[in-house]
């Protein structure tokens, strides 16, 4: 059930049905992201035209993909939704729970022997419910995905924000929480606003030191971390035809940074080119004979402003290399004006450590271009001044790497290869000394650069760039260096200059891999049991939510008026915290530990009403549920940017917080709190963000006629005795009104199957 090419079958000989249907409603020429919408609607064929940003729809998506630290709360989930199989080909892929530290071989085994209970359990799962299950080692969700299962023209939710990546294979993919994609392998439709469109037209061709990554990173510049919401991003023109197929996926990928639904491209040769390179043949051949309905009409890219609610046009060939950050993804800087812009800033400029790879950036192409930078050093006499890590995507371009002679280069320039994991980009990096918290810099080519991410130190300035040009600013050791124009000193003290990078994109002698690290599905898992021990303090089933009492909320208090950036990384910190994934009473210690409280702007310290003091966020929240009462978190713009992981959600749920009241949410997360039965709820006025004080007691007024497009009100008492009355709107539509009744949308499932 993992890989199902019968499914595509279906999904191919469904879409002209499909498309000529939505063509008859949308009465206009279609964008690619429309025909693969409409090909997806759960209930079949187009019979009305929906508005984008308006109209919630229900979607029949074709996959899920799970990564280990979101898989086990979506499965202890799907555990309680007593369904047999998963409705849908699934899989699970352990990448986020191996910590880098010494390199790929002992990392692996230390990840085995830490994580045991966990893999064992969603190995477990796997093998009773059809979902296929890739090994620790295997590689990183996305890559694998894009190597195996995604298809141009196909549908596929994923429990991580970068499942987007498969845009790269003409795909919609979406992250979700654990919650949606539970619904979907339970047989449950997916719900989803039918999102704008934005249109980037790329003109000219790439050339020199500039990649595809800085598409997507010029992109971010424009757009901003939230100019992408509730948006599709489709990339056309010739300048799209040019770039490889995994070029593809690294934009896409990094379209999560941008809080776009997800990002798209279609269906051409590249595509075809890679399918075939993996190994798929056959899907390519069935997508030539339908090649029309997977990419867009002609007449909407000859007149994009017409199909698309904003259209943005780059020119490849005077796009500069890029370098973001630091601590945002968006802040971006064209190559020849960073150097000035770190002097100016006062960021430093020593380069500590460069780490190339990730789900962003790893494939042969990646490599091979890096490679070429590497093999510089070597044939120049430069010693690499920073340190250097490199993570491979997936044990299949692990293994080619190394068989063509790639790694070598990289080690023989100092680098050191880890395992083919998440690793530094989501804080698994035992990284020295960090907790000295000491200024300064590093740089990836992973896709976010929030402050602690990498290696929990506040100070650490890490920038996003493409893997060549991390490559050679880790030769150079120095944030200033400029490799399209400066030169360096060898240790012959000569002055030499760094050529311009060159890759492959599909080896020449093909993929090869010994051991993938994939284990099918038992045929029959009814006998399979799943252990979850009740003392474990990495796994805890799930205990119903309460549903909702029936009325009012009154006398809640103010747990956290978060000031500025509030990702799901303040929220729900990762790095040492991804151990209690599957674990939601223990992961709640580490709630808004990250957030800056507003009233003293520090980390992790707000007023506990009942006694005056200053506590930890948990701890606050601990008392007031243990008083029963409630509470409620006010937020910034944004809140919840970045992550797909619900435990952000449902951390404050379990702990008893009712409502997060921000100024604007980033999708997967606000959907997540819907999902769990929290009220998520925005500013009518956001200038009212000022009108919260640190010791209000709160009421949200209107729950009992709750309903959609209505504003509910919130009463703030201050301690003064005064009051401020003010609106607040919601995005709920009847169903989800439901979940928030029932106590989480997990209660309704559960009730249909008693
Ligand atoms: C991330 O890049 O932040 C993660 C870790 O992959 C998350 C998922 C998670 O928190 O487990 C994501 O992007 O959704
Ligand atoms: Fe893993 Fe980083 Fe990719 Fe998230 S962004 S899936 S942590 S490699």
């Amino acid at each position: 059930m993992a890989f199902d090419i019968e499914m595509i079958k279906k999904v191919y000989d469904n879409l002209d049905a499909k498309v000529n249907a939505a063509r008859k409603v949308v009465n206009k020429p279609l964008t690619l992201t429309e025909k693969i919408l409409y090909a997806h609607l759960w209930d079949g064929e187009a019979s009305t035209a929906y508005e984008r940003g308006k109209s919630y729809v229900d979607f029949a998506p074709d996959r899920v993909a799970m990564q280990d630290a979101t898989a086990q709360m979506a499965l202890l989930q799907f555990m309680q939704a007593g369904r047999p199989q998963v409705a849908v080909p699934s899989t699970v892929h352990c990448d986020h729970l191996i910590q880098a530290k010494e390199g790929a071989d002992k990392d692996l085994a230390t990840a085995n022997n830490q994580n045991k209970e966990v893999y064992e359990f969603l190995s477990s799962v796997s093998n009773k419910y059809g979902i296929g299950f890739w090994k620790p080692g295997a590689g990183i969700i996305h890559q694998v995905v894009l190597e195996n299962y995604a298809f141009p023209g196909g549908m596929m939710i994923g429990t991580d924000s970068h499942t987007v990546n498969a845009g790269g294979l003409g795909m919609v993919a979406i992250g979700v929480g654990g919650a949606d994609a539970c619904d979907v392998m339970a047989g449950l439709a997916w719900e989803l606003k039918f999102p704008k469109l934005i249109g980037v037209k790329l003109t000219g061709k790439l050339s020199g030191w500039t990649s595809a990554k800085d598409v997507i990173l010029k992109v971010a510049g424009i757009l901003t971390v939230k100019g992408g919401t509730g948006a599709i991003v489709e990339y056309f023109g010739e300048g799209a035809n040019s770039l490889s197929c995994t070029g593809k996926g690294t934009i896409c990928n990094m379209g999560a940074e941008i809080g776009a639904t997800t990002s798209i491209f279609g269906y051409d040769t590249k595509m075809a080119d890679y399918l075939r390179g993996t190994g798929r043949a056959d899907v390519a051949a069935m997508a030539d004979k339908v090649a029309a309905h997977l990419t867009g009409d002609a007449e909407v890219y000859a007149n994009p402003e017409q199909y698309f609610d904003q259209v943005i046009e780059i020119n490849l060939s005077e796009l500069e290399p890029h370098i973001n950050g630091p601590f945002t993804p968006d802040l971006a800087w064209p190559l020849s004006k960073f150097a000035a812009a770190v002097k100016e800033a006062g960021w430093p400029a020593k380069l500590e450590v460069g780490l190339i790879g990730s789900c962003t950036n790893s494939s042969y192409e990646d490599i091979t271009r890096a490679a070429s930078i590497a093999q510089q050093a070597v044939d120049k006499n430069l010693v690499a001044k920073s340190e250097f890590t490199i993570t491979p995507g997936s044990e299949q371009v692990r293994y080619t790497v190394e068989r063509d002679g790639y790694l070598k280069i990289f080690e023989n320039m100092g680098g050191v290869v880890l395992a083919n994991a998440c690793g530094p980009c989501i804080g698994q990096w035992a990284r020295h000394g960090a907790e000295k918290q000491e200024k300064n810099s590093i740089i990836t080519s992973f896709n976010r650069n929030f402050a602690k991410r990498a290696d929990g130190n506040p100070n650490t300035h890490s920038f996003v760039a493409s893997p060549e040009i991390v490559t050679a600013m880790a030769i150079a050791g120095d944030l200033t260096f400029n490799p399209a124009t400066d030169t360096l000193t060898n240790s012959k003290g000569e002055q030499v200059k760094l050529d311009e990078p060159k890759g492959i994109e599909l080896p020449i002698k093909g993929f090869a891999v010994e051991d993938a690290g994939y284990q099918a599905p038992a045929e029959d898992g009814s006998k399979v049991q799943v252990l979850v021990s009740e003392t474990s303090d990495r796994l805890q089933l799930l205990e119903p939510f309460k549903a909702w009492e029936g009325t009012d909320l009154s006398g809640l208090k103010l747990l956290i008026k978060a000031k500025g950036k509030c990702t799901t990384d303040h929220i729900s910190m990762a790095g040492p915290w991804l151990k209690f994934r599957g674990h939601l009473d223990n992961i709640s210690n580490n709630m808004l530990i990250g957030a800056i409280n507003f009233f003293n702007e520090k980390a992790d310290s707000v007023k506990n009403q009942l006694t005056g003091e200053y506590g930890s966020v948990p701890a606050t929240q601990r008392a007031y549920k243990a008083a029963n009462i409630g509470s409620i978190v006010v937020g910034d713009e944004n809140y919840g940017e970045g992550s797909s992981r619900e435990h952000a959600a449902m951390e404050p749920r379990h702990l008893g917080v009712r409502a997060i009241l921000v100024k604007s949410f980033a999708r997967i997360h606000e959907t997540n709190l819907k999902k769990q039965g929290m009220l998520a709820l925005t500013f009518a006025n956001p200038a009212d963000y000022d009108k919260i004080q640190e010791d209000d007691t709160i009421d949200i007024i209107g729950l009992t006629s709750f309903a959609a497009n209505k504003p509910l009100s919130i009463v703030l008492n201050h301690a003064d005795g005064s009051k401020d009355e003010i609106s607040v709107n919601h995005t709920y539509n009847e169903q989800q009104i439901e979940w928030f009744k029932a106590g989480g949308a997990l209660n309704i499932i559960r009730a249909s199957v008693k």
